[in-house]
Protein backbone atom coordinates (compact mmCIF):
# COMPACT_ATOMS: atom_id res chain seq x y z
CA UNK A 1 0.00 0.00 0.00
CA UNK A 2 3.00 2.34 0.85
CA UNK A 3 4.83 1.58 -2.57
CA UNK A 4 0.81 2.20 -4.12
CA UNK A 5 0.52 5.67 -2.23
CA UNK A 6 3.96 7.08 -2.91
CA UNK A 7 3.88 5.71 -6.68
CA UNK A 8 0.91 7.95 -7.09
CA UNK A 9 3.01 10.56 -5.73
CA UNK A 10 5.24 10.21 -7.93
CA UNK A 11 2.59 10.00 -10.39
CA UNK A 12 0.76 13.27 -9.89
CA UNK A 13 4.15 15.17 -9.91
CA UNK A 14 5.56 14.08 -13.27
CA UNK A 15 1.66 14.80 -14.40
CA UNK A 16 1.69 18.13 -13.45
CA UNK A 17 5.57 19.19 -14.46
CA UNK A 18 4.79 17.67 -17.87
CA UNK A 19 1.36 20.32 -17.90
CA UNK A 20 3.56 22.80 -16.21
CA UNK A 21 6.46 22.10 -19.14
CA UNK A 22 3.36 22.06 -22.04
CA UNK A 23 2.35 25.34 -20.74
CA UNK A 24 5.75 26.88 -20.93
CA UNK A 25 6.81 25.55 -24.74
CA UNK A 26 5.82 27.62 -27.61
CA UNK A 27 2.70 26.09 -29.69
CA UNK A 28 4.07 23.40 -31.91
CA UNK A 29 7.42 22.43 -30.44
CA UNK A 30 8.31 19.21 -28.18
CA UNK A 31 11.35 20.47 -25.81
CA UNK A 32 13.43 16.87 -25.23
CA UNK A 33 12.87 17.14 -21.76
CA UNK A 34 8.94 15.78 -22.44
CA UNK A 35 9.96 12.34 -24.18
CA UNK A 36 12.12 11.78 -21.07
CA UNK A 37 9.47 12.11 -18.61
CA UNK A 38 6.87 10.48 -20.42
CA UNK A 39 9.28 7.30 -20.83
CA UNK A 40 10.15 8.18 -17.10
CA UNK A 41 6.33 7.84 -16.00
CA UNK A 42 5.83 4.82 -18.16
CA UNK A 43 8.41 2.87 -16.17
CA UNK A 44 6.59 4.35 -12.61
CA UNK A 45 3.62 3.19 -14.30
CA UNK A 46 5.20 -0.38 -14.29
CA UNK A 47 6.04 -0.23 -11.01
CA UNK A 48 2.76 0.64 -10.27
CA UNK A 49 1.01 -2.03 -12.17
CA UNK A 50 3.46 -4.57 -10.72
CA UNK A 51 2.06 -3.37 -7.11
CA UNK A 52 -1.40 -4.03 -8.22
CA UNK A 53 -0.54 -7.64 -9.48
CA UNK A 54 1.21 -8.27 -6.55
CA UNK A 55 1.51 -12.57 -5.71
CA UNK A 56 -1.40 -13.39 -3.37
CA UNK A 57 -0.19 -15.53 -0.20
CA UNK A 58 -1.18 -19.81 -0.45
CA UNK A 59 -4.08 -19.29 1.47
CA UNK A 60 -5.87 -16.53 -0.71
CA UNK A 61 -5.00 -18.60 -3.65
CA UNK A 62 -6.30 -21.89 -2.60
CA UNK A 63 -9.69 -20.10 -1.72
CA UNK A 64 -9.59 -18.60 -5.19
CA UNK A 65 -8.85 -22.16 -6.75
CA UNK A 66 -11.84 -23.43 -4.54
CA UNK A 67 -14.44 -21.04 -5.58
CA UNK A 68 -13.22 -21.47 -9.10
CA UNK A 69 -14.23 -25.06 -8.84
CA UNK A 70 -17.22 -25.23 -6.17
CA UNK A 71 -18.55 -22.14 -8.04
CA UNK A 72 -17.14 -21.28 -11.16
CA UNK A 73 -15.65 -17.80 -10.60
CA UNK A 74 -13.18 -16.73 -12.69
CA UNK A 75 -9.42 -17.03 -11.01
CA UNK A 76 -8.34 -14.22 -12.38
CA UNK A 77 -11.16 -11.83 -11.84
CA UNK A 78 -10.97 -12.90 -8.05
CA UNK A 79 -6.63 -12.88 -8.37
CA UNK A 80 -7.33 -9.17 -9.26
CA UNK A 81 -10.30 -8.50 -6.87
CA UNK A 82 -7.76 -9.42 -4.47
CA UNK A 83 -5.09 -7.74 -4.93
CA UNK A 84 -7.27 -4.69 -4.45
CA UNK A 85 -7.47 -5.18 -0.38
CA UNK A 86 -5.10 -5.34 1.97
CA UNK A 87 -5.71 -7.22 5.21
CA UNK A 88 -6.14 -4.70 7.93
CA UNK A 89 -4.62 -4.85 11.21
CA UNK A 90 -7.37 -2.78 13.30
CA UNK A 91 -9.69 -5.45 12.69
CA UNK A 92 -7.67 -7.90 13.96
CA UNK A 93 -7.25 -5.36 17.12
CA UNK A 94 -11.17 -5.07 17.35
CA UNK A 95 -11.74 -8.94 17.28
CA UNK A 96 -9.65 -9.25 19.76
CA UNK A 97 -11.25 -7.47 22.23
CA UNK A 98 -15.26 -8.27 22.27
CA UNK A 99 -17.85 -6.22 24.40
CA UNK A 100 -19.06 -9.72 25.83
CA UNK A 101 -16.27 -10.28 28.23
CA UNK A 102 -17.02 -7.62 30.17
CA UNK A 103 -20.01 -8.20 32.96
CA UNK A 104 -23.23 -8.01 32.79
CA UNK A 105 -23.94 -4.18 34.35
CA UNK A 106 -20.93 -3.18 32.10
CA UNK A 107 -22.19 -4.42 29.16
CA UNK A 108 -26.11 -3.04 30.35
CA UNK A 109 -24.61 0.26 29.97
CA UNK A 110 -23.44 0.64 26.63
CA UNK A 111 -27.32 -0.33 25.25
CA UNK A 112 -29.50 0.58 27.88
CA UNK A 113 -28.88 4.21 27.09
CA UNK A 114 -31.90 7.06 27.65
CA UNK A 115 -30.80 7.78 23.50
CA UNK A 116 -30.94 4.18 22.23
CA UNK A 117 -34.63 4.14 24.01
CA UNK A 118 -35.52 7.08 22.88
CA UNK A 119 -34.73 6.45 19.73
CA UNK A 120 -36.18 2.72 19.07
CA UNK A 121 -39.52 4.83 20.30
CA UNK A 122 -39.01 7.35 17.42
CA UNK A 123 -38.06 4.61 14.92
CA UNK A 124 -41.14 2.10 16.38
CA UNK A 125 -43.63 4.71 15.43
CA UNK A 126 -42.46 5.39 12.58
CA UNK A 127 -42.80 1.96 11.16
CA UNK A 128 -45.68 0.61 13.19
CA UNK A 129 -47.51 -0.40 10.50
CA UNK A 130 -45.11 -2.63 9.10
CA UNK A 131 -43.98 -3.65 12.64
CA UNK A 132 -47.59 -4.70 13.45
CA UNK A 133 -47.49 -6.37 10.57
CA UNK A 134 -45.01 -8.72 10.66
CA UNK A 135 -45.13 -9.33 14.44
CA UNK A 136 -48.76 -10.72 12.60
CA UNK A 137 -46.61 -12.87 10.18
CA UNK A 138 -43.66 -14.34 12.24
CA UNK A 139 -45.23 -13.82 15.68
CA UNK A 140 -42.13 -12.04 16.80
CA UNK A 141 -43.00 -9.27 18.96
CA UNK A 142 -42.19 -5.58 17.91
CA UNK A 143 -39.87 -4.83 20.31
CA UNK A 144 -37.88 -7.57 19.75
CA UNK A 145 -37.17 -6.66 16.07
CA UNK A 146 -36.75 -2.95 16.92
CA UNK A 147 -34.25 -3.58 20.09
CA UNK A 148 -32.17 -6.01 17.85
CA UNK A 149 -32.21 -3.02 14.89
CA UNK A 150 -30.88 -0.81 18.04
CA UNK A 151 -28.20 -3.19 20.01
CA UNK A 152 -27.03 -3.42 16.22
CA UNK A 153 -26.54 -0.17 15.04
CA UNK A 154 -28.81 2.52 16.70
CA UNK A 155 -31.37 1.66 14.22
CA UNK A 156 -29.07 2.34 11.26
CA UNK A 157 -26.87 5.19 12.58
CA UNK A 158 -24.30 3.04 12.85
CA UNK A 159 -23.78 0.27 10.30
CA UNK A 160 -19.92 0.33 9.94
CA UNK A 161 -17.42 2.17 7.72
CA UNK A 162 -15.12 -0.99 7.22
CA UNK A 163 -15.13 -2.58 3.41
CA UNK A 164 -17.16 -5.44 3.54
CA UNK A 165 -14.15 -7.57 1.31
CA UNK A 166 -11.48 -6.27 3.11
CA UNK A 167 -12.39 -7.09 6.81
CA UNK A 168 -14.04 -10.54 5.71
CA UNK A 169 -10.11 -11.09 3.52
CA UNK A 170 -8.17 -9.69 6.52
CA UNK A 171 -10.06 -12.34 8.93
CA UNK A 172 -10.00 -15.22 6.60
CA UNK A 173 -6.27 -15.41 5.97
CA UNK A 174 -5.21 -13.14 9.23
CA UNK A 175 -6.73 -14.71 12.27
CA UNK A 176 -6.24 -18.37 12.06
CA UNK A 177 -8.42 -18.84 15.24
CA UNK A 178 -11.54 -18.36 13.09
CA UNK A 179 -10.31 -19.04 9.88
CA UNK A 180 -13.06 -21.51 8.25
CA UNK A 181 -15.83 -19.60 9.84
CA UNK A 182 -14.49 -16.10 7.91
CA UNK A 183 -13.74 -18.27 4.88
CA UNK A 184 -17.29 -19.69 4.55
CA UNK A 185 -18.48 -16.12 5.08
CA UNK A 186 -15.84 -14.72 2.38
CA UNK A 187 -17.51 -17.15 0.00
CA UNK A 188 -21.18 -16.48 0.81
CA UNK A 189 -20.08 -12.48 0.40
CA UNK A 190 -18.61 -13.38 -2.61
CA UNK A 191 -21.61 -15.16 -3.75
CA UNK A 192 -24.35 -13.05 -2.90
CA UNK A 193 -22.45 -10.16 -4.74
CA UNK A 194 -22.73 -11.79 -7.56
CA UNK A 195 -26.53 -13.07 -7.40
CA UNK A 196 -27.45 -9.89 -6.04
CA UNK A 197 -25.26 -7.99 -8.72
CA UNK A 198 -23.33 -5.99 -6.26
CA UNK A 199 -20.18 -4.89 -6.90
CA UNK A 200 -17.75 -6.70 -3.53
CA UNK A 201 -15.66 -3.67 -3.08
CA UNK A 202 -19.01 -1.46 -2.63
CA UNK A 203 -20.63 -2.72 0.72
CA UNK A 204 -19.78 -1.48 3.90
CA UNK A 205 -19.83 -3.18 7.29
CA UNK A 206 -18.43 -4.08 10.70
CA UNK A 207 -14.74 -4.94 11.17
CA UNK A 208 -15.97 -8.44 11.50
CA UNK A 209 -18.00 -8.03 7.95
CA UNK A 210 -21.71 -7.76 9.04
CA UNK A 211 -24.06 -5.28 7.11
CA UNK A 212 -26.58 -3.64 7.36
CA UNK A 213 -29.33 -1.95 10.01
CA UNK A 214 -29.46 -5.89 11.19
CA UNK A 215 -25.39 -6.32 10.72
CA UNK A 216 -26.39 -9.78 8.82
CA UNK A 217 -22.94 -12.14 7.80
CA UNK A 218 -23.16 -12.78 4.31
CA UNK A 219 -24.69 -16.14 5.05
CA UNK A 220 -27.32 -14.90 7.05
CA UNK A 221 -28.26 -12.67 4.12
CA UNK A 222 -28.02 -15.27 2.14
CA UNK A 223 -30.47 -17.52 3.96
CA UNK A 224 -32.82 -14.97 5.63
CA UNK A 225 -32.58 -11.58 4.49
CA UNK A 226 -36.18 -10.49 3.21
CA UNK A 227 -37.75 -8.26 0.27
CA UNK A 228 -40.12 -6.79 1.92
CA UNK A 229 -41.57 -3.69 -0.49
CA UNK A 230 -41.03 -6.37 -3.68
CA UNK A 231 -38.53 -3.31 -5.24
CA UNK A 232 -36.61 -7.04 -6.62
CA UNK A 233 -33.64 -5.88 -3.69
CA UNK A 234 -32.99 -7.16 -0.04
CA UNK A 235 -31.92 -4.11 0.67
CA UNK A 236 -30.40 -4.40 4.41
CA UNK A 237 -28.34 -1.41 3.90
CA UNK A 238 -31.21 1.02 3.61
CA UNK A 239 -34.52 0.14 3.61
CA UNK A 240 -35.49 -0.28 7.08
CA UNK A 241 -38.38 -2.16 6.01
CA UNK A 242 -36.37 -5.00 4.24
CA UNK A 243 -34.34 -4.96 7.76
CA UNK A 244 -37.10 -5.36 10.06
CA UNK A 245 -38.52 -8.23 7.57
CA UNK A 246 -35.21 -9.68 7.77
CA UNK A 247 -34.76 -10.11 11.48
CA UNK A 248 -38.31 -11.44 11.77
CA UNK A 249 -37.66 -13.93 9.21
CA UNK A 250 -34.29 -14.94 11.15
CA UNK A 251 -36.19 -15.85 14.44
CA UNK A 252 -38.55 -17.32 12.79
CA UNK A 253 -36.33 -19.44 10.92
CA UNK A 254 -34.21 -20.04 13.80
CA UNK A 255 -37.29 -21.37 15.68
CA UNK A 256 -39.46 -18.65 17.72
CA UNK A 257 -42.25 -19.38 19.23
CA UNK A 258 -45.08 -16.77 19.12
CA UNK A 259 -46.61 -15.62 22.21
CA UNK A 260 -43.76 -17.19 24.85
CA UNK A 261 -42.26 -15.83 27.20
CA UNK A 262 -38.53 -15.11 27.04
CA UNK A 263 -36.88 -15.00 30.26
CA UNK A 264 -38.35 -14.52 34.00
CA UNK A 265 -36.93 -13.36 37.09
CA UNK A 266 -35.90 -15.45 39.34
CA UNK A 267 -34.37 -15.76 43.02
CA UNK A 268 -32.09 -18.15 44.75
CA UNK A 269 -32.05 -20.09 48.21
CA UNK A 270 -29.10 -22.03 49.52
CA UNK A 271 -26.47 -23.48 47.35
CA UNK A 272 -28.19 -25.75 45.57
CA UNK A 273 -28.41 -23.85 42.02
CA UNK A 274 -24.21 -23.78 41.53
CA UNK A 275 -24.41 -27.06 40.15
CA UNK A 276 -27.40 -25.90 37.63
CA UNK A 277 -25.09 -22.84 36.37
CA UNK A 278 -23.29 -23.31 33.07
CA UNK A 279 -21.75 -22.57 29.88
CA UNK A 280 -24.40 -24.70 27.67
CA UNK A 281 -26.84 -21.65 25.87
CA UNK A 282 -29.71 -24.31 25.77
CA UNK A 283 -32.46 -24.07 28.36
CA UNK A 284 -31.37 -28.19 28.69
CA UNK A 285 -33.06 -28.42 32.54
CA UNK A 286 -36.36 -28.98 33.58
CA UNK A 287 -38.27 -26.60 35.46
CA UNK A 288 -38.71 -29.19 37.82
CA UNK A 289 -34.79 -29.53 39.04
CA UNK A 290 -33.98 -25.63 39.45
CA UNK A 291 -36.97 -25.97 41.84
CA UNK A 292 -35.29 -28.98 43.51
CA UNK A 293 -32.27 -26.38 43.33
CA UNK A 294 -34.03 -23.61 45.61
CA UNK A 295 -35.43 -21.19 42.60
CA UNK A 296 -38.52 -19.67 42.44
CA UNK A 297 -40.43 -17.59 39.74
CA UNK A 298 -42.94 -15.46 39.10
CA UNK A 299 -45.47 -17.72 37.28
CA UNK A 300 -46.52 -21.26 37.31
CA UNK A 301 -44.56 -23.01 34.85
CA UNK A 302 -44.86 -27.00 33.94
CA UNK A 303 -42.81 -29.10 35.52
CA UNK A 304 -41.03 -30.04 32.09
CA UNK A 305 -40.28 -26.70 30.73
CA UNK A 306 -36.88 -26.29 29.75
CA UNK A 307 -35.30 -23.78 31.30
CA UNK A 308 -31.78 -22.08 31.82
CA UNK A 309 -30.81 -20.65 34.60
CA UNK A 310 -28.41 -16.93 34.28
CA UNK A 311 -26.71 -14.93 36.63
CA UNK A 312 -26.31 -11.88 35.93
CA UNK A 313 -23.21 -9.93 37.65
CA UNK A 314 -24.94 -6.45 39.23
CA UNK A 315 -21.60 -4.19 41.10
CA UNK A 316 -22.40 -5.39 44.26
CA UNK A 317 -24.67 -8.72 43.87
CA UNK A 318 -25.44 -11.18 41.53
CA UNK A 319 -29.45 -11.42 39.60
CA UNK A 320 -31.20 -14.28 38.14
CA UNK A 321 -32.64 -14.93 35.48
CA UNK A 322 -35.05 -17.95 34.08
CA UNK A 323 -34.07 -18.53 30.23
CA UNK A 324 -36.56 -19.90 28.30
CA UNK A 325 -36.22 -20.96 24.62
CA UNK A 326 -37.53 -17.68 23.14
CA UNK A 327 -34.15 -16.17 24.93
CA UNK A 328 -32.47 -19.09 23.34
CA UNK A 329 -33.73 -18.28 20.06
CA UNK A 330 -32.13 -14.40 20.59
CA UNK A 331 -28.40 -16.09 21.06
CA UNK A 332 -28.93 -17.46 17.57
CA UNK A 333 -28.17 -13.56 16.52
CA UNK A 334 -25.29 -12.99 19.12
CA UNK A 335 -24.04 -16.34 21.15
CA UNK A 336 -23.85 -14.39 24.35
CA UNK A 337 -26.76 -14.61 27.11
CA UNK A 338 -25.74 -10.91 28.18
CA UNK A 339 -26.47 -10.08 24.26
CA UNK A 340 -29.72 -11.94 24.60
CA UNK A 341 -30.99 -9.89 27.91
CA UNK A 342 -29.30 -6.44 26.41
CA UNK A 343 -32.15 -6.70 23.24
CA UNK A 344 -34.32 -8.23 25.62
CA UNK A 345 -34.41 -5.53 28.54
CA UNK A 346 -33.80 -2.75 25.42
CA UNK A 347 -37.32 -3.64 24.30
CA UNK A 348 -39.44 -3.67 26.79
CA UNK A 349 -38.13 -0.18 27.99
CA UNK A 350 -38.72 0.84 24.48
CA UNK A 351 -42.02 -0.14 24.88
CA UNK A 352 -42.85 1.73 28.16
CA UNK A 353 -42.49 4.86 25.79
CA UNK A 354 -44.92 4.21 23.25
CA1 LIG B 1 -36.67 -4.24 -0.96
Amino acid sequence: MKLRRLTAQIVGYAVRTIRLRARAAPKGTHSVFYPLLCGGLMLIMTVAVADENRELPPAPRAFIADMARKHAFEQNALIRLFQQVSPQPTILERIAKPAEAKPWHVYRKIFLTEARIQNGAVFWREHAQVLSWLQDRYGVPAEIIVAILGVETGYGQNTGGFGVLEALYTLAFEYPKRADFFRAELEAFLLLCREENVDPLQPKGSYAGAMGLPQFMPSSYRRYAVDFDGDGRRDIWRDANDAAASVANYFTAHGWRAGESITLPATVAGNGHGALLDGDLKPHHPWSALQAGGIQTTVDLALGTPVKLLALEQPDSVGYQLALHNFYVITRYNHSPLYAMAVYELGQAIKTRL
